[in-house]
Order: structure tokens, then C-alpha cells, then sequence
């Protein structure tokens, strides 16, 4: 099957490099990227784009039959600190969107789909290190709540409607094209972005609060490896877990200070560092590793490094 593709949350931290990614891959214009505005003018001047609301199945349904998509990744959701903000909206967004498209899926318009989870959907009573793959699940945030009840969805419609369904657990995701919003692991972008604007950063998680963390060219590997790899060895529909590297705002502060010694890092935890303290330290990609041969490139130094040369230069 040659992908014709439709990106829903096209401007987002993640959206905007896997349209990046997959027009370097398949043609720009196969490839069409979607949003609620035209915010991001790198995305909206890259190729085709269409304004689609994920919450408008209709609106989801037309954009699909008009450019014959077979393959959607629904990167559209409300994150885990704004999801505390707006219980509602999030439930709402991440639940409806996720439907529009199995549904779609099920009724035969498209082929194939994304739809990405995280490690919000593990809690307090998850085993912290090396989180496995199947365990005990108890997400205390709306979002996380989303995700965890959308990877039982995504397994049912796979089991009774053959739906091609195929996701991640993404842990934070670090990246210096665009910004993410709204997330807990968020501190570890805006890091690189102080640290080389004010040489000082105020965190709002604890020193040593160590949280999965992978750089975006792993991620964005990841998605497409997934997406890539033949129907029989995707064996997990709910999710796979999938890890990089762990570390603490002070791992990553004393990695920066290897760049830049006059770094200062102060510490002011708010109510993000109750959600942090509820997921993983670390987690077991083992199923990854084996089924779809996942494998990650970047560690701490490598990305710290990434980071500081890329956005000095933007
Ligand atoms: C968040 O912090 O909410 C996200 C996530 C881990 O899914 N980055």
C-alpha cells in the first residue's frame, strides 16, 4: 500500500516534524497535514493543509474522501497539566477525536492509523522502575485517563473490527523546532531554551525527579518504524511501551552546564510535580525491541548537545 496520508494536529510539537518526516518520505503532496489554525507556517507552507477540527467527524470524514487517505495519525490531544486545568475539554477532545477515526477505520475509509499514548496512562501504584509492558494501571490525571481507556478502545476495534491500529507510549518529548504545550515533561524543553536565552531556568519539578525521556528524532523514528513494519508483527494493539533515556531536571541541568558553566537551575515545584510523581522513572521497551526492532540513538549528552547547537542558531 502506498500511504496517502492525513496528519490531524499537524502543528503540534510532534505533528509538525512527523510532516516534516513523511513529505521527505512519500511526496510532499501525499501527505496532507491538518489542524485547527494556521499557527504553524511552517506546516501550513510545506505542502497541502487543511483546517479540520478532530472533535467534527464530518469534518474528518470529508477531508479523508477528498484526498483518498488510507493512513491517519491522530496527533491532536489535550496533555496531562492542561488536562487538569479543563477535565471536560480533554476527555472530550482526546476521546472523540480517537472515535472519529476507528470508526472511520472500521467503516473502511482508511487503512491504517496512529494514535499515540503515553506513560500517563501508568500511576501511583505502577512499579516505577522499569515499568513492564503489562502491569498495574491506575492513572490519576484526566489525560492519562484518556489514554488509558483509548488503548483499551484501539485493542477492541483491532480484535472485533480487524482495525489496523498501531501505538506508542510516548514518554516527554525533548525537541527545539516547535514547543510542546501543556505537558508535565515540558520542563525539559524549556530548559535548553533558558539555560541559552538567560543562562538560569526555575523549575517546577524536584531536582530528582527522573522521568522517561526521549529526543524527537527518536520519536519521530519510532512512529514511522511502527507504521512501517509488517501487520503480523505489530502483536500489542493497546500500546507499546517505549523508552530512551531517564533523567532528572538535575541530570539535565548538569549535562547543560557541560556547555555553558555559569548555568544556574532553582527548583519551585507545582502542581505538575503531583502528576510526575505519579508515573514511571524508567520502563521496559522489551516488546518494541523485539517485535518492530525498535532501538533509540540519542542519550542525555548526545541531545543536550542537539539542543544547544540547533537553537543557538534559530
Ligand atoms: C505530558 O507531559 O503530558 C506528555 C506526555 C508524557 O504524554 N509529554
Amino acid at each position: 500500500m502506498t500511504p496517502k496520508v492525513l496528519i490531524i494536529g499537524a502543528c503540534g510539537q510532534i505533528g509538525s516534524e512527523l510532516t516534516h518526516t513523511l513529505r521527505m518520505q512519500y511526496g510532499k503532496d501525499q501527505v496532507i497535514a491538518s489542524d485547527i489554525s494556521y499557527n504553524n507556517t511552517n506546516v501550513v507552507n510545506s505542502g497541502p493543509f487543511e483546517i479540520v477540527d478532530a472533535q467534527d467527524y464530518a469534518a474528518v470524514k470529508d477531508c479523508i474522501e477528498k484526498h483518498n487517505i488510507n493512513t491517519v495519525y491522530l496527533m491532536a490531544a489535550i496533555l496531562s497539566a492542561t488536562g487538569e486545568k479543563y477535565p471536560m475539554k480533554a476527555w472530550d477532545l482526546n476521546m472523540d477525536s480517537l472515535f472519529h477515526v476507528l470508526n472511520l477505520a472500521k467503516e473502511g475509509f482508511i487503512k491504517r492509523m496512529f494514535w499515540p499514548s503515553s506513560i500517563a496512562v501508568f500511576g501511583a501504584t505502577t512499579p516505577k522502575d522499569n515499568t513492564p509492558q503489562y502491569t498495574i494501571m491506575e492513572p490519576s490525571t484526566v489525560y492519562g485517563i484518556t489514554k488509558q481507556v483509548g488503548e483499551r478502545w484501539c485493542e477492541y476495534y483491532h480484535n472485533k473490527y480487524n482495525v489496523d491500529v498501531r501505538s506508542i507510549r510516548y514518554p516527554g518529548i525533548i525537541s527545539w523546532k516547535t514547543l510542546p504545550g501543556g505537558g508535565t515533561t515540558d520542563y525539559a524543553v524549556e530548559i535548553y531554551h533558558e539555560a541559552l536565552k538567560n543562562s538560569t531556568y526555575q523549575c517546577f519539578l524536584s531536582e530528582d525527579t527522573a522521568l522517561p525521556m526521549m529526543f524527537m528524532d527518536d520519536a519521530i523514528k519510532a512512529t514511522v518504524d511502527i507504521m512501517a513494519a509488517p501487520a503480523e508483527a505489530i502483536k500489542i494493539r493497546s500500546s507499546y511501551n517505549l523508552a530512551a533515556i531517564s533523567f532528572t531536571p538535575k541530570d539535565v541541568a548538569n549535562a547543560i552546564k557541560k556547555h555553558i558553566p555559569n548555568f544556574t537551575i532553582t527548583y519551585k515545584t507545582d502542581y505538575r510535580q503531583d502528576i510526575a510523581s505519579t508515573w514511571p522513572k524508567s520502563i521496559d521497551d522489551t516488546h518494541a525491541r523485539n517485535d518492530w526492532n525498535w532501538k533509540h540513538n540519542f542519550d542525555l549528552e548526545a541531545m543536550t548537545k542537539e539542543m544547544l547547537d540547533n537553537l543557538s542558531k534559530s
